[in-house]
């Protein structure tokens, strides 16, 4: 594939440059031309500040114009982009710069426009082949260090190509796009499927529920994570007539309930459609477009993309609950300088291993019961309890922890802290949840507990391990 996924953004477009591609309120309409010499400006800006071919480029931007332009510019110049989330402190940017090795760093936004005014347009575009790196997305684990989920221009193209079919885009369809551009949701999912139909995008900074209301009616496709309907659905003008040009309302990142999905279809008459993907290996499953989409479940396999769960000792198994494995050309090549835990999540026969748990039904649909680890999912964002909790057991005052997901009206799920103090710590137990909030300051607040209970002992099996189910079910409720 010359060109690798940009060759392939260019061929798709080339009859189509004059479209409108960005609609951001308050600026002028980006065409897709204008957006290619914007690309080609960033490519130029980023190779004058010696990044080549393969290097990496870390970014931290708000959601812009030039945000998409320096991302298109790092894959036309061949570079490996690495988007990091924005509530990121310096302290988790410091580290993921260092696991990165980057060429450059881009976390000025004023810079960055200044610098794409000035800069040569390098209006080539680099030769890269399929399994060619495009871009490391980081996700954590359940121990240890965040890890640089490995993508490349064959993973992107093949993922939206698919996508893009299956989701029966057209060049008149207009995507709402309200989604955060450092996740492979936002960037990946959302903006390369209406990209390869030529498609305008309404394009928002941030998800506000009454703003998105505003300009649906001229929408016929929106994605979001769960939160965002649950938002739209406390607003009354969310309906039929608000989605009369909807085609299409399609929900991922985390799992939306039966309730909520049958909640939107009798409010606006669309059957939301959910679908099901990860960083390391894009999307994996979808409801059908056309034919029935079932609550609670996250549809077949995508064409050209195989799943099968399997058991503990590894057999595929079919109506009942197991791992869920994966393989097609939408699996990344691994972790980025992770040998070791690249090999931890694959079979002997080339399997990629999710750690989702899930069951295959007859028909090939799947539904997703649960998580192997204890990870939690917030609002969309990934949230790894051995993070918070290694962050409190350091407190002086704090004996343990344990932190778990619970039920969240609004966010799915939200992180809670279950705390044990010292038995010295009694005097200041007023205190002392204010002051651990205070040490999690080098953690992104979306992570931080959004309750820290003060408790007399975790409940523990027979082998001294924390019950952390125990904790969810007796705490069900604390959200409520
Ligand atoms: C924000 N906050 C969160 C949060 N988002 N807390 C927990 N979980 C979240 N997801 C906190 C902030 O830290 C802040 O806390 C307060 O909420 C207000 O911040 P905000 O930025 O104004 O919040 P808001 O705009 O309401 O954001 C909520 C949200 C956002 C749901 C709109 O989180 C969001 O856009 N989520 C989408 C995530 C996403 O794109 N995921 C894709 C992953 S890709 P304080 O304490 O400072 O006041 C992936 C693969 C796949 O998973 O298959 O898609």
């Amino acid at each position: 594939m010359d060109g690798g996924f940009f060759g392939l953004l260019r061929k798709r477009l080339a009859s189509r440059m004059e479209r409108p591609m960005l609609r951001v309120p308050g600026s002028p309409a980006v065409t897709y031309r204008d957006m290619d010499e914007r690309s080609a400006r960033a490519a130029g800006w980023l190779a004058s500040q010696g990044v080549d071919i393969g290097d990496r480029v870390v970014a931290q931007l708000p959601k812009s114009v030039e945000s998409v332009a320096l991302y298109l510019g790092a894959l036309r110049l061949g570079a490996v982009y690495v988007p990091l989330n924005t509530a990121y402190t310096e302290a988790e940017v410091g580290w993921f710069v260092s696991d990165a090795d980057p060429a450059a760093v881009v976390r000025d936004a004023a810079a960055l426009t200044a610098g794409l005014e000035r800069a040569e347009p390098l209006t080539g575009l680099a030769g890269r082949r399929d399994d060619d790196l495009a871009a490391l997305v980081y996700t954590s684990g359940t121990t240890g260090r965040p890890k640089g989920a490995m993508l490349t221009h064959g993973n992107l193209a093949s993922n939206a190509l698919a996508l893009n079919e299956a989701w029966a885009f057209q060049p008149d369809d207009v995507l709402l796009h309200t989604l955060p551009i450092f996740h492979v949701h936002g960037l990946m999912v959302a903006l390369h499927t209406a990209m390869l139909s030529a498609c305008e995008m309404i394009f928002l900074e941030r998800f506000d529920a009454g703003e998105v209301l505003a300009w649906l009616p001229e929408a016929t496709v929106m994605m979001g994570v769960p939160t965002y309907y649950s938002r739209l659905m406390a607003l009354d003008g969310f309906d039929a007539a608000a989605c009369s040009r909807v085609r299409l309302l399609v929900s991922g990142s985390a799992p939306m309930t039966a309730e909520l999905h049958r909640a939107v279809a009798e409010r606006t008459g669309r059957e939301v459609l959910e679908r099901y993907g990860m960083s390391e290996a894009l999307m994996i499953t979808s409801n059908p477009y056309n034919g029935p989409r079932v609550a609670g479940t996250v549809g077949p396999a995508l064409p050209g993309i195989e799943v099968r769960v399997c058991d503990d000792d590894g057999s595929p198994v079919s109506g009942r609950a197991g791992m869920v494995q994966v393989r097609g050309p939408n699996v990344g090549p691994g972790y980025w300088r992770r040998p070791d835990a690249t090999s931890d999540t694959r079979t002997p026969d080339g399997w990629f291993v999710s750690g989702d748990v899930g069951r295959l039904d007859a028909d090939g649909r799947l539904t997703l019961e649960g998580r192997a680890g204890d990870m939690i999912i917030s609002g969309g964002f990934n949230v790894y309890p051995s993070e918070i909790e290694q962050v409190l057991d350091a407190h002086p005052a704090v004996t343990e922890s344990a932190v778990v997901g619970l039920a969240h009206p609004d966010l799915g799920e939200a992180v809670a802290a279950f705390v044990v103090a010292e038995p010295g710590a009694d005097d200041d137990l007023d205190r002392l949840v204010p002051d651990l909030a205070g040490t999690l300051g080098d953690v992104a607040r979306f992570k931080h507990p959004k309750r820290i209970v003060l408790v007399d002992g975790l409940p523990r099996n027979a082998m001294g391990k924390v019950l952390k189910a125990e904790l969810r079910t007796r705490y069900a409720d604390l959200f409520a």
